[in-house]
């Protein structure tokens, strides 16, 4: 399996997010990829792969000119505004509050734009988002030429970003991007699995009234776990996406167990769909020791996710998501790879 990576997501390493009332360094931080490319390497795998530039047009079919404008321009506009620090939303549009005119100001737009504060956006953002989101692309490219799988190692990760919104570490949607490009491809129906510890919120509200995309997502319960506002058991799509929609909130401590008959469930929600290609928004932060995370699930355990992953038999690509036990996660990712690569 080809892994596709582009260095340039070390442009992106804020200093600050908001966490219990303090700022602190980035969970999501350079240094989570580097434990991943040494495993790789320690186990077989073939060199990274740099990734050719992002073709714009896939990126602009899913997220909104406004919004892609705002990441752009933001922090030339912050400093212009005479901000000295990261940008943090610190704004939002609440209850009852107008969702449908985006200020001038940049502080406004922030909040406008943000869906949590805890993503700070710097200079070099949207240059390691396009990096990320480029990586993706490739990875797609590689299995449309034939490969079974590819491997795009995205920093920062994608699944939060939903068309208009930023947060939970995401800007750009790589794994929405991939989906849009097996459909652009000739594939009917592609499925995106999504086994993130937290929902993928932008990935769902992406494809939520679309019926040639199946999203599911095993996740932290709402109640329980950030985006909080998503992901409920009875979010299962609207208009032509009605059914193609299927959300696995599970409770603090989860292990192993429920969670891969959660796998099963909706890895044959996906046959059943009658999907041609497969993404998975792979994060690791299911595993017991991650520190913002409350699922149960051993090294090993990523393994045996690989390979039922793979018996599903069909073109997949998987894109990084989130995962902070920094050290586990090079070891917990690969073995998903690994467990894929043997199934
Ligand atoms: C891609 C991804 O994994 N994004 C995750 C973003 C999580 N951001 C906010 C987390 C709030 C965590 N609260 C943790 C309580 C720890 N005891
Ligand atoms: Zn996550």
């Amino acid at each position: 399996m080809k892994t596709f990576f582009s260095e340039d997501h070390r442009a992106h390493f804020p200093q600050a997010e908001l966490h219990g009332g303090q700022f602190v360094t980035p969970f999501e931080r350079p240094s989570r990829i580097e434990h991943v490319l040494t495993r790789l390497k320690e186990r077989g795998f073939a060199a990274p792969i740099a990734p050719d530039p992002a073709d714009r047009a896939v990126v602009d079919a899913l997220h909104a000119p406004d919004y892609l404008d705002f990441l752009e321009t933001a922090w030339a506009e912050w400093k212009a505004e005479g901000f000295e620090g990261e940008i943090i939303a610190a704004s939002f549009p609440a209850r009852r509050m107008q969702t449908a005119r985006p200020p001038r100001n940049i502080d406004g737009k922030v909040g406008y734009y943000a869906l949590a504060a805890e993503t700070a956006i710097t200079e070099g953002t949207w240059a390691a988002a396009w990096s990320s989101m480029a990586s993706a692309q490739a990875a797609q490219r590689a299995v449309a030429a034939g490969d079974r799988a590819a491997f795009a190692l995205c920093r920062p990760p994608g699944h939060h970003a939903a068309s208009d919104m930023y947060g939970g570490y995401c800007f750009l949607n790589n794994a929405a991007a991939v989906a849009e490009m097996f459909r652009r491809d000739g594939a009917a129906k592609v499925a995106v699995l999504d086994v993130d510890f937290h929902h993928g919120n932008g990935t769902q509200d992406i494809f939520y009234d679309r019926g040639d995309v199946f999203f599911a997502s095993l996740h932290g319960a709402p109640e329980d776990a950030f985006p909080y506002f998503l992901g409920f058991a009875d979010e299962t799509g609207t208009g032509a996406g009605d059914g193609a929609t299927a959300n696995y909130p599970m409770a603090p401590g989860t292990g192993y167990g429920p969670w891969s008959e959660a796998l099963d469930d909706a890895l044959s929600r996906i046959r059943a769909f009658g999907a041609e290609a497969l993404v998975l928004s792979l994060g690791v932060d299911t595993f017991k020791d991650d520190p913002i995370s409350f699922f149960k699930l051993d090294s090993g355990d990523f393994l045996d996710m690989g390979a039922r992953v793979a018996r599903a038999g069909l073109p997949t690509v998987i894109c990084m998501e989130g995962g902070y036990a920094i050290e586990a996660v090079g070891i917990n990712t690969v073995n998903v790879l690994e467990g894929f690569n043997n199934a």
